[in-house]
């Protein structure tokens, strides 16, 4: 071999490994943020709803047409518009399913691979593995890269106190390379996580301590069912549905579809308290209904207070279904004066709100004038 070609091996090789290791210390780094679970990966693929009842999700499935999302005023910095005196509301990044709302973290971005904003699309049936559960969609969204952490909510209108199910299916795509098969790699993936979760008080804000959140877990490559319950404290809930890449792997993607929110459990009683009026010249039999409604699966059970001065009778001590509970008791023969009973419904299993306890008044007037309605009650 020439001097000359050696020196010029020599240089090409240095060249090579120069590249190389370029190539290697450039790469994304696997850096782990501090909040990362320690669970083990694993696949969990179950096959049988866990929310029982009637689904209160709008678009459960994903559906639709998916433009591009357009944020309420004042918007997000990341939602860029073409022109400068548009408020920041144009999210040409999210193109989402209908009837639902996007969220993400924007902070901390010291590293331009730290928590981007995800870019929201339609996933088709087409796709391999399976990325559509049902229907024609599933919503997906990933970060390139890059970590994200955020997903998608919803607000649902909902019964004070009573005890809900959401859940949804989803699975991710995490892999430090394109594998064949489009597999997740088990050896070199993003550190993704999902869970699901609601705001039982109907706040947007999924950082919010009121939130109550499913386990989360690493869902790779199959679609596995997550699932959370909660009670609710007012007339609205809100359901989220939420990921976390920790890891700025090329691939970072998540999928989710069939999503549903039912009332699992949960009781009214009505009216919260009864109270009457009568002259004592004029006696009568007066009826009170109460009306109690509940979902399947409970019982209720009702009862007098034993140390009432108000001879009551109930039509009826228990029942498994909704139900007109009447409350009667007879004026005659009672002297002017005032009477009382509690009515107490309790329910099994228990439930939020109960035992409901009503508390019954009769006052037995000598004169009852005119003047004293309508500020009270008549039978
Ligand atoms: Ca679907």
């Amino acid at each position: 071999m020439k001097r000359s070609t050696a020196v010029s091996l020599s240089i090409f090789f240095a060249t090579l490994l120069l590249t190389a290791t370029v190539a290697l210390l450039l790469r994304p780094r696997p850096v782990v943020l501090a909040s990362t679970p320690t669970n083990p990966l694993t696949i969990t693929v179950g096959d049988a709803e866990v929310c029982a009842g009637t689904n209160l999700i709008t678009n459960p499935s994903f559906e639709g047409d998916y433009p591009v999302y357009i944020m309420a005023a004042p918007g997000h910095p990341d939602c860029q518009t073409w022109f400068p005196d548009q408020p920041n509301q144009f999210c040409e990044r999210v193109k989402l399913a209908d009837d639902w709302q996007p969220y993400w973290l924007n902070t901390p971005r010291t590293e331009n691979w730290m928590n981007i904003q995800p870019e929201y699309v339609p996933s088709l049936p087409h796709e391999q593995p399976p990325r559509v559960r049902s229907g024609d969609k599933s919503q997906h969204y990933f970060s390139f890269w890059s970590t994200h952490e955020g997903g998608l909510m919803q607000q649902v209108s909902a019964v004070e106190d009573g005890r809900y199910c959401f859940s949804s299916w989803g699975h991710a795509w995490s892999s430090r390379e394109t594998l064949s098969g489009w597999l997740s790699d088990p050896n070199d993936h993003g550190q993704l996580y999902q869970r699901v979760g609601i705001d039982p008080t109907g706040g947007t804000d999924w950082q919010s301590h009121t939130v109550v959140w499913s386990e989360m877990r690493m869902q790779y490559d199959e679609f596995g069912l997550f699932s959370v319950e909660a009670v609710a404290e007012s007339d609205t809930i809100t359901v989220f549905i939420w990921s976390k890449a920790n890891v700025p792997v090329k691939h970072n993607d998540v999928y989710w579809d069939d999503a549903r929110l039912t009332l699992l459990q949960a009781a009214a009683v009505e009216p919260g308290e009864l109270t009457t009026l009568l002259d004592v010249d004029l006696p009568t039999a007066v009826t009170h209904t109460i009306g109690i409604s509940l979902t399947s699966g409970l019982a209720w059970t009702a009862s007098l207070a034993p140390s009432g001065t108000l001879p009551a009778s109930l039509s009826q001590p228990n029942g498994t279904t909704s139900s007109d509970l009447n409350l009667t008791f007879d004026t005659n023969g009672l002297a002017a004066g005032t009477y009382t009973t509690t009515v107490t419904i309790d329910v099994t299993p228990t439930v939020a709100g109960a035992p409901f306890v009503i508390p019954v008044t009769l006052h037995v007037v000598p004169e009852l004038h005119q003047a004293f309605l309508p500020a009270v009650i008549r039978p």
